[in-house]
């Protein structure tokens, strides 16, 4: 049976990249049969075609480490070293969202782990998987070393997480271990998505083992699941979506698969549907397209007038459905047609999982899946298709130097190349730069967790690695400083990436809350940036970058000397280098994005 587009979509066979495998490569130790617990936990990784491990070391998994590296020969998983263990787990993000499959992590004991929580947090809100391998100090008291043993081994490690995973375990032989290593990568990767711990007890790896564990046929402990709905659900949705006057289709999440890309198109076309899409997420449907609407920022209490005749509103896998339907007033008179999994993980700590929305048909699926069928119950073109007209980008030059000074001189020295935008910042406006593929956007940290942005970007530029695709990183410097050493893991495995640092020299958002406080206060606005504004000295991000053996621009302080350093930059990328290009742009947001934030309710 050939799967459907999307099973097979995050399933795709990974493959290591040359460049990076030429990297560290250790003295034959000659080892070719598992003699410790940490060798059938390598084996175990080693059969799932995991390419890479990101870890920051540590002495609780020192058996795993010594048998990935002198048991497998560092390859298969080859380990990506970093600088701290949030950008260890946000380089596996950034992998996933490329790819769509769990790359793996580990960190050390309790500590390694609370260092790498946020990152969790964040691929557990973007639904993307994550195989997180941790440790523990001797479970048995008896063979703890004195102090630290004691300090780094915890009750229930796992605890840490729980919350924000899909499963984590704590196994407790060789034979636990390799399962729990399968039915957690197997849980990760399965639709919702999601990150798994598994905690490997420090004794548990060192120990010899005492026999050989018979093999097992690993695929016959992965079956793909592919969920469609029901035939007549879908012939249900596909007659209210007939039926309509005007429907609305929030393109939510979904993979990168370009088929599936396509189906959504065609759906909108056979519709004649208004699209909305978001840029918390992948781009999901191209944003010049006749029939593509904006943005959440573009729907303004004005522009709702423009949905006014939405009789249907389509949901595939919106991140939050009742937030959206608020644009209709307190109770929307449109049909609401939800295609999610989500429910499935949602649980009761995170409230990441939104309002409750009202829905009156529900069909609890992958979108990706039920969009070909919902367009063969629909058929081609049941309604007349809007006549394309690529929305306008305002290509005029804006004053001062903004943010959208930086997308203007993106486009023009990127021009049609194939690029991936890897992260955006939060003021981006998604009418800057027009997505015309599914890796042309991969999302942003999901979690709002400031910080993510350039790990994820190293990730995401790995698994770009080989296919032409530039992979830029447009991050707030607020976000580049709380993640800049993830620049260092780039350059070191030679993954080329280019960052563009939107350098406000503020965490300006904040900025804006403050500014909202003191008017609702009738106190003095202008103290908005004491504590916010990170000046005097203002830290010289390209020299950072410089610092971590990165190609470094700027400070560029004027818009006429952007597009040249740009270019040079990309010519540094594509000669395989890290560049970090630092634009000093003024503090400020755009007029929609400071009225979608100020506006009552944030
Ligand atoms: C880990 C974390 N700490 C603090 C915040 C609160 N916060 C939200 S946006 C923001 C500012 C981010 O600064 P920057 O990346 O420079 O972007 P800017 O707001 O200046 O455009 C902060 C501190 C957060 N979301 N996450
Ligand atoms: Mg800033």
């Amino acid at each position: 049976m050939t799967p459907p587009p999307s099973a097979t979509a995050r399933a795709k066979p990974i493959v290591a990249d040359p460049a990076v495998a030429g990297l560290e490569r250790p003295t034959p130790a000659g080892v070719n049969a598992p003699g410790f617990g940490s060798d059938v936990i390598a084996d175990a990784l080693r059969s799932l075609d995991i390419p890479y491990i990101a870890l920051t070391p540590g002495a609780s998994y020192r058996g795993l480490h010594d048998s990935i590296v002198n048991y497998l020969g560092n390859t298969k998983p080859q380990m990506l070293l970093c600088l701290h263990e949030e950008a260890a787990v946000a380089i596996a993000h950034g992998y996933a969202k490329v790819s769509g499959k769990a790359m793996a992590t580990a960190v050390h004991s309790n500590v390694g782990l609370m260092h790498a929580t946020m990152a969790m947090f964040n691929a557990w809100c973007d639904r993307m998987p994550v195989l997180v391998l941790g440790a523990t100090g001797p479970v048995d008291a008896v063979k703890r070393r004195p102090w630290i043993d004691w300090i780094h081994t915890a009750r229930d490690q796992g605890a840490l997480i729980r919350d924000y995973t899909k499963w984590d375990d704590q196994p407790s032989s060789p034979g636990a271990a390799r399962e729990a290593i399968l039915r957690g990568t197997w849980i990760a990767n399965t639709v919702p998505q999601g990150p798994v711990y598994i905690n490997f007890d420090a004794e548990l790896q060192e120990a010899k083992v005492a026999e050989q564990l018979p093999p097992i046929e690993i695929e016959r402990y992965m079956p793909p699941v592919a969920t469609a709905a029901p035939a007549e659900l879908v012939r249900q949705a596909a007659a209210v979506l007939k039926d309509a006057k005007q429907v609305l289709i929030l393109a939510g999440r979904a993979s990168r698969d370009e088929t599936a890309w396509t189906a959504r198109i065609a759906l909108a076309e056979a519709l004649n549907a208004l699209v909305v899409s978001d840029l918390k997420i992948g781009a999901s449907f191209p944003t010049d397209h006749p029939l593509y609407f904006g943005s959440p920022r573009a729907i303004t209490p004005d522009s709702v007038e423009g949905l006014n005749n939405v009789d249907v509103v389509l949901s595939l896998d919106w991140v939050d459905l009742a937030g959206a339907l608020r644009w209709f007033g307190p109770a929307p008179a449109a049909k609401v047609i939800q295609i999610s999994l989500d429910h499935r993980i949602h649980n009761g700590w995170s409230m990441d999982h939104q309002g409750l929305p009202p829905v009156d048909l529900l069909l609890s699926a992958d979108p990706d899946i039920v969009v070909p069928e919902l367009l063969k119950e629909i058929g081609k073109s049941a309604k007349p298709h809007a006549v394309p007209s690529p929305r306008k980008i305002a290509d005029k030059e804006t004053v001062g130097f903004t943010n959208e000074h930086i997308a203007r001189a993106l486009r023009k020295v990127l021009s049609d190349r194939a690029v991936t935008y890897t992260h955006l910042p939060l003021s981006w406006d998604d009418s800057w730069i027009v997505f015309r593929h599914p890796l042309d956007y991969v999302g942003s940290d999901g979690g709002g967790g400031v910080g993510g942005g350039p790990g994820i970007s190293v990730g995401a530029a790995l698994a770009l690695k080989g296919s032409g695709r530039l992979p830029v990183a447009i991050c707030g410097d607020g976000d580049f400083l709380m993640g800049v050493t993830a620049v260092w893991t780039a350059v070191h495995y030679k993954i080329p990436l280019l960052f563009v640092l939107a350098n406000n020299r503020s965490f300006y958002n904040d900025e804006l809350h403050q500014e909202r406080m003191a008017r609702m206060r009738n106190r003095p606005v202008e103290n908005k940036w004491i504590g916010q504004r990170m000046a005097d000295p203002e830290v010289d991000l390209a020299a950072m970058g410089r610092a971590q053996g990165a190609v470094g621009f700027g400070p560029i302080i004027k818009a006429a000397d952007l597009a040249p350093a740009l270019e040079k930059a990309v010519a540094a990328v594509d000669a395989g280098q890290v560049a970090v290009v630092d634009v000093r742009v003024e503090p400020g947001y755009t007029a929609a994005m400071t009225a979608a934030m100020t506006r009552a309710g944030n």
